[in-house]
């Protein structure tokens, strides 16, 4: 049986800083998890190239989970984002291009639930003693921009494919306490992976333990 993939994107640095925490921490991902093949990408922080490299990603490595990630706030909590919003506000990462409360896909329905096994991620992140959170907006840059996009395709070109996506902390500037290194964000990503490869590899209930089931 073919292996199951998990692609796990990260982001550029943008606005000047020199550290992209998501990128830091996705540089440090195995290549397999749980029986599942680890893909990886580091996207662009530009309006709309962010949307085009996943889309390619996704062509390239027909993944059964997207699993974004992007620098949120500079402390934790980790965000499990719920929602993306057809939505794009605000400048891209180097201010080439700055987008007024316009749509990601015109057309599109006003949001998707992200999709991804998020309760057993929560569960398993609090288990480990990592803060998380839910949160229902993930903002109208790019990380809400990729997380749409990704439920787009997946509503209308993969059906079957899971998505979601969390906001890491920012890399420590040696100003903040409580922060969380490229390291131990790449930690906490491996247990999320644990967690979301465990849902994709059950293995076949036999008859008994199906009707057992119902
Ligand atoms: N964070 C920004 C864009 C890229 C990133 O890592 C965001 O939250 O949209």
């Amino acid at each position: 049986m073919k292996k199951p993939t998990i692609l796990v994107t990260g982001f550029q640095p943008f606005l000047g800083q020199e550290k992209n925490s998501s990128g830091e921490a996705v540089r440090l991902l195995p290549k397999e998890v749980s029986g599942c093949r680890i893909e990886t990408r580091i996207l662009p922080v530009k309006w709309f190239g962010c949307v085009d490299e996943l889309e390619k990603a996704l062509a390239e490595t027909k993944p059964d989970v997207w699993l974004g990630t992007g620098q949120g706030y500079p402390v934790p909590p980790l965000l499990i984002e719920r929602v993306g919003l057809n939505l794009a506000s605000g400048p891209d990462g180097d201010f080439e291009v700055d987008l007024r409360e316009q749509p990601i896909f015109a057309g599109g329905p006003a949001a998707y639930f992200s999709s991804f096994p998020y309760e057993a991620v929560h569960q398993r992140l609090k288990k480990e003693g990592i803060p998380v959170r839910y949160s229902f907006s993930a903002g109208q840059n790019q990380c809400n921009c990729v997380l749409y996009a990704a439920l787009h395709f997946a509503a209308t070109r993969y059906p079957g494919l899971q998505a979601g996506f969390l906001h890491l902390p920012m890399v420590p500037d040696g100003t903040r306490e409580n922060t969380m290194t490229p390291q131990e964000c790449a930690r906490a990503l491996v247990f999320c992976l644990e967690e979301i490869g465990r849902t994709l590899t059950l293995p076949v209930r036999s008859l008994d333990e199906y009707r057992e089931s119902l």
